[in-house]
């Protein structure tokens, strides 16, 4: 069984995350998502509306991922890989060249983003139609 790992906040999910998780599972047999915990976010200075545990089942309930785990830290991604026996490591190519020291361990594959969507514009758009 080929095995694909991928990290991210999801938060607003949007056709860019469902369009990088199909893409992710496509390349293997099984999907493990890391999703960045609350605490973590706020390192990576970011606000997710949705709580850990909501993005965790929201997370889950999409037919691309067998299984969603909590990402606490940047270190953790070398464990991960091992634990979790993973085969494939996928990022969006906003990442390109970030994690390229996982491939001592793993394939690294970096996708290309899906254009016109972010958390960050569902957000700037939501707020400058605000009534
Ligand atoms: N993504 C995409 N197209 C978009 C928006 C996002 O392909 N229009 C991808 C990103 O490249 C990433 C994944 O969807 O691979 C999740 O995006 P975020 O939730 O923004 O994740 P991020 O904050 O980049 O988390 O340790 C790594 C970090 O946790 C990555």
């Amino acid at each position: 069984m080929k095995k694909v790992i991928t990290y991210g906040t999801y938060d607003l999910l949007h056709v860019g995350h469902i369009n990088l998780l199909r893409r992710a599972r496509e390349l293997g047999d099984y999907l493990l998502v890391v999703l960045s915990s609350d605490e973590f976010n706020a390192i990576k200075n970011k606000k997710a509306y949705h709580s850990y545990e909501d993005r965790k089942i929201i997370l889950e309930s999409i037919r691309y991922v067998d299984k969603v785990i909590p990402e606490y830290t940047w270190e953790q991604k070398i464990k991960d890989v091992v634990d979790n026996d993973i085969d494939i490591f996928v990022m969006g190519d906003d990442w390109k060249g970030k994690f390229d020291f996982l491939k001592e361990y793993c394939e690294v594959v970096y996708l290309p983003r899906t254009e016109g969507i972010s958390t960050t514009k569902i957000k700037e758009d939501l707020n400058l139609k605000k009534e």
